[in-house]
C-alpha cells in the first residue's frame, strides 16, 4: 500500500462543536438548543471544548500527534454576528490560529459552513446563498493567500434531512418540500461562495458529502429499485450536481411525484452556477444502508439494516471499511480528474480515562487501521485520493445527541477541559509516521 507523496493525514474538528461561545454572535443552533427535548441531555455548546480560549494547547495537541493537517471551520455565526458584516476581531482570531498551525508545519484545512449559520438565517431563503458568498468571501480576504483548501458546504444532505425535513437540528423545520428547496439552496451556496473563492490564486475549493453506499437487502428487482432509489435521495442527488451532471432525472422525478408539483425553486441556469466549480470532493463516510421497497410515500424505499450480528460502534453504526473502498474506486471512476479527499471517517466509542490516566480505546485503532487500510486499497486501484483527515481530533458537542457520544482522538473531560490524548490518538501518530503503514499492529492488547 502506498499513499501518494504529500498525502495529507489529519483530523477535524468544526466551530460550533469546540469553540464555546466566549463572544461570537447568536447562531440558530444557539435557538435550537434553548427548545426543550431539542439535545439529548439538555446540553448546549456554550462551552463545549473551550476552545475558542484553550486553540494553543489545541495546537499543541495537533503537533504531538504528528498532523500533517487539520480541518477546522470559522464560525459564521462568530465571523458575521450580525449576519452581514464582518466583524474584524473574529478574522484576527482565526488568522492567528491558522498562522500557528502554519508554524507547526500543519496544512488548514479550512470549512466555511459548518451548520453554525447566524440567527435568523435560513436556507430555505434563496438569499442566503448571496449571504454565505458574501460571508465566504469575507474570510477569503484574510486567509486565502495562507490556506490552500476550502470546504464551503459540510453535509448538504444532512442539513436538508434533519434541519428541515424532519427538524431534529436547527432550525428545526419539518417540511419535506422546505427540505428540497433547502437543499437546492445549499449547492447554489456551494457555486457561489466557490466562485468568490476561485478570485483567489492557488485555492482548491470543494463541499464535504455525507455519502452513504446503498445496498438491496435481497437480489429482487424491487429490493434493488429501492437501493437505486435512496442513492439518488442521500448520494447523487448532491454529487451529480456539484460535478456538473445536474440534477439526477430519477430523483428530479420523485420528487416531483412526492411533491405533487414541480421544483420550481430549481430556475434556468442554477444547475450551471453549481457544477464546475469543484477542484475537490470531500467525502464523510460513516457507513451503508441497506434498503428494501416500501409501499409508502413519499418514499418508496425504507432502511432494514446493516441487521444482524455485525461490527457497531457504540451508536449502533455498521463498521464497514470494504464499502468505504468501493466507495472511493467507484467515485473514481465516475467522476475521474475530481480529486477525493476522506474529510470525515471515524466512530462513537465511548471508552473513559482508566486508573492509569490513559484512554485505551482499543475498537477506535482498529476502526482506524482498517478505514486507513481501505483507503489505501482504493489508493492501490487508481483512486486520486488527496487525504484522510479523522473525525474528530477530539470529543465535543455532537448536536441533537449533546455530549454524549465520544468520537475524538484526544478525551475531552467536559467539567474542566483537560485533554487526554487517547490510544488510538497515539496509534494514529505511529501510523503517521510510518506514511500510513500500520505500524505491525502493536497488538491491539498492548494498548489494553
Ligand atoms: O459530528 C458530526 C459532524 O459535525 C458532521 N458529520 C458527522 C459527525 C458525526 O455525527
Amino acid at each position: 500500500m502506498s499513499f501518494p507523496d504529500g498525502f495529507l493525514w489529519g483530523a477535524g474538528t468544526s466551530a460550533y462543536q469546540i469553540e464555546g461561545h466566549h463572544g461570537r454572535g447568536e447562531s440558530v443552533w444557539d435557538e435550537f438548543c434553548r427548545r426543550p427535548g431539542a439535545v439529548e441531555g439538555g446540553g448546549d455548546a456554550s462551552r463545549a471544548c473551550d476552545s475558542f480560549l484553550r486553540w494553543r494547547e489545541d495546537v499543541e495537541l495537533i503537533r504531538e500527534l504528528g498532523l500533517g493537517a487539520y480541518r477546522f471551520s470559522t464560525g459564521w455565526s462568530r465571523v458575521m454576528p450580525e449576519g452581514t458584516r464582518a466583524d474584524p476581531k473574529a478574522l484576527d482570531h482565526y488568522e492567528r490560529f491558522v498562522d500557528a498551525l502554519l508554524d507547526a508545519g500543519v496544512e488548514p484545512v479550512l470549512t466555511l459552513n459548518h451548520w453554525d449559520m447566524p440567527a435568523g438565517m435560513s436556507w430555505a431563503e434563496r438569499s442566503t446563498a448571496h449571504a454565505f458568498a458574501s460571508y465566504a468571501g469575507a474570510v477569503a480576504e484574510r486567509l486565502a493567500d495562507r490556506v490552500t483548501w476550502w470546504i464551503t458546504q459540510n453535509e448538504p444532505w444532512i442539513i436538508a434531512l434533519l434541519g428541515y425535513q424532519l427538524g431534529l437540528h436547527a432550525p428545526g423545520v419539518a417540511d419535506l418540500g422546505t427540505a428540497v428547496k433547502a437543499g437546492h439552496h445549499v449547492l447554489l451556496g456551494h457555486g457561489a461562495a466557490a466562485d468568490v473563492l476561485h478570485a483567489h490564486a492557488g485555492v482548491m475549493a470543494g463541499a464535504a458529502l455525507s455519502l452513504f453506499p446503498c445496498d438491496p437487502a435481497t437480489g429482487s428487482e424491487a429490493d434493488w429499485a429501492a437501493a437505486a432509489g435512496s442513492d439518488g435521495y442521500v448520494n447523487r442527488w448532491y454529487l451529480d450536481p456539484l460535478l456538473g451532471d445536474g440534477y439526477p432525472a430519477d430523483t428530479r422525478e420523485h420528487w416531483e411525484r412526492a411533491l405533487g408539483h414541480d421544483l420550481a425553486f430549481v430556475l434556468d441556469g442554477d444547475e450551471a452556477a453549481i457544477g464546475g466549480r469543484s477542484d475537490f470532493l470531500g467525502i464523510n463516510y460513516y457507513t451503508r444502508r441497506v434498503m428494501a421497497a416500501a409501499p409508502a410515500d413519499p418514499f418508496p424505499w425504507r432502511v432494514v439494516g446493516p441487521s444482524g450480528d455485525v461490527a457497531r460502534t457504540d451508536e449502533g453504526w455498521e463498521i464497514n471499511p470494504g464499502a468505504l473502498r468501493d466507495l472511493l474506486i467507484g467515485l473514481s471512476r465516475r467522476f475521474p480528474g475530481t480529486p477525493l479527499m476522506i474529510t470525515e471517517n471515524g466512530g462513537v466509542f465511548g471508552d473513559a480515562p482508566t486508573h492509569d490516566g490513559r484512554v485505551h480505546d482499543t475498537r477506535r485503532i482498529a476502526y482506524l487501521r482498517d478505514h486507513v487500510a481501505a483507503v489505501g486499497e482504493a489508493v492501490d486501484a487508481g483512486a486520486d485520493v488527496r487525504g484522510y483527515l479523522h473525525w474528530s481530533l477530539m470529543d465535543n458537542f455532537e448536536w441533537a445527541l449533546g455530549y454524549r457520544p465520544r468520537f475524538g482522538l484526544v478525551h475531552v473531560d467536559y467539567a474542566t477541559g483537560v485533554r487526554t490524548i487517547k490510544d488510538s490518538g497515539r496509534y494514529y501518530a505511529r501510523l503517521i509516521a510510518g506514511g500510513g503503514t500500520a505500524p505491525a499492529l502493536p497488538r491491539i492488547e498492548a494498548f489494553g
